[in-house]
């Protein structure tokens, strides 16, 4: 599958609960779910109703509103957990069990074969209850479990028939794209083309967008995220950057497929509710992103902006800020900025400028403002003469 075409599996509702400094009400989750549906997203991952009454109040609460996404949770493969999420109206059920040997001896203690055994009894469990279920089995910590074991449960319970699709999840963030791409091929090879594969992978190492951008290219068809990559630990992939990589592929299936200038809300929605700044570095909604500073950058931006930008601001409902108020700017810049302010002032005139703001700028930390001043007072002096003594006196 292409990547612009890869199912988006939004997990802020859960894995972005674990974060640390989550602390939903049944209106935030509310909030956010909306917003997620609105945005595009496929499925919304919430936590399990066995957590607690207001996990399952709010399970209860989100299949009840709707939504075109489908409302997932999140359940170990238990029979008490299934039956809660049954009770509250769930339809697609998102089961997980460790695989590896690390988290198998310290959690449930159980083989493969039992672990097949297990899956294969809750899922049948499920579609007897509700025949036209979703239900996903995943097996958590896959990247430190050996490939035999895990084609050992993906296999016979891809058998069964009562799977729509298998998770693989890189709990520890410790795979490299390059692992994760392989590992992707030998699960689709061995499961066959029909099935889905979801991958859920955490940042540890700074590889989550990486990674789940090699899960598709490897065969995986659906992609966890979050907003602002919130979960465990430092989370998982943000689904800011997953839309930035669909969008770079195909700016038009992206436009198709999402309410683009509803991203940048949406992560301000929950980092508010969260309780933390928006990073300034994240893809799209960062408060860099769209920034162009180094002059000859900004030359190139002004003249044709696809130069420095593989992502149209104008796509998500923001602006570019091409910088003028330091000292690696350009005349370009400057002339481009007088003309935003409606002086008309020739080449001769902007280099002097420039030359004075470099200079200023050299020696302290100026502001747009006074890029401004320094652009309207050139203006002023003699129908648009340069006086570089008076620039340098006013600032
Ligand atoms: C965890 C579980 C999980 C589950 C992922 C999945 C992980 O909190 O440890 O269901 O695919 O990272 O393994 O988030
Ligand atoms: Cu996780």
């Amino acid at each position: 599958m292409s990547l612009q075409k890869c199912f988006i599996v939004d997990s802020t509702l859960r894995e972005g609960e674990q974060f640390e400094l989550s602390h939903y009400t049944l209106a935030d989750k509310i909030a956010i779910a909306r917003a997620l549906d609105s945005f595009g997203v496929d499925f919304i991952e919430v936590s399990s109703p066995a957590v607690s009454p207001s996990a399952r109040e709010a399970c209860k609460v989100l299949t009840g509103l709707k939504l075109r996404a489908h409302v997932a949770a999140h359940l170990r493969c238990h029979m008490d957990d299934v039956r809660l999420a049954l009770e509250c109206g769930i339809t697609a059920f998102n089961l997980f069990m460790a695989s590896s040997p690390i988290l198998r001896a310290s959690s449930h203690g159980r083989g493969v074969e039992e672990i097949v055994r297990q899956a294969t009894e809750v899922a049948a469990y499920i579609k007897r209850e509700r025949p036209e279920a979703i239900v996903r089995f995943s097996c958590e910590d896959a990247f430190r479990s050996s490939l035999d074991d895990l084609l050992s449960i993906y296999v016979p319970l891809s058998k069964t028939g009562l799977f729509s699709r298998f998770g693989i999840a890189d709990t520890v963030g410790a795979a490299s794209p390059l692992r994760v791409m392989q590992t992707l091929q030998i699960v689709r090879k061995a499961l066959g083309p029909d099935i889905d594969i979801e991958f859920h992978g955490h940042n540890d190492t700074g590889c989550a967008t990486a990674n789940a951008w090699m899960a598709v290219e490897g065969g995986a068809t659906h992609i966890d995220t979050c907003v602002m990559g919130l979960g465990e630990r430092n989370g998982i992939t943000r689904l800011e950057d997953l839309v930035a990589a669909i969008y770079a592929v195909d700016h038009e299936a992206a436009r198709a497929r999402f309410d683009l200038p509803a991203l940048k809300p949406l992560v301000e929605l929950v980092a508010r509710i969260v309780g933390v700044e928006v990073p300034f570095g994240a893809c799209i909604v960062g408060s860099s992103a769209f920034t162009h500073k180094a002059g000859v950058h900004s030359k190139a931006i002004i003249a044709n902006p696809k130069t420095y930008e593989i992502l149209d601001p104008a796509d998500f409902g923001l602006e570019r800020n091409v910088m003028i108020a330091h000292q690696l700017v350009g005349w370009n810049a400057v002339k481009a900025r007088a003309g935003q302010l409606g002086y008309d002032l020739d080449a001769e005139a902007l280099k002097r400028i420039t030359a004075t703001l470099k200079d200023i700028a050299s020696r302290r930390r100026i502001t747009n403002g006074d890029v401004d001043e320094l652009i309207a007072g050139a203006a002023a002096v003699n129908g648009n003469e340069i006086d570089a003594t008076e620039l340098k006196a006013a600032a």
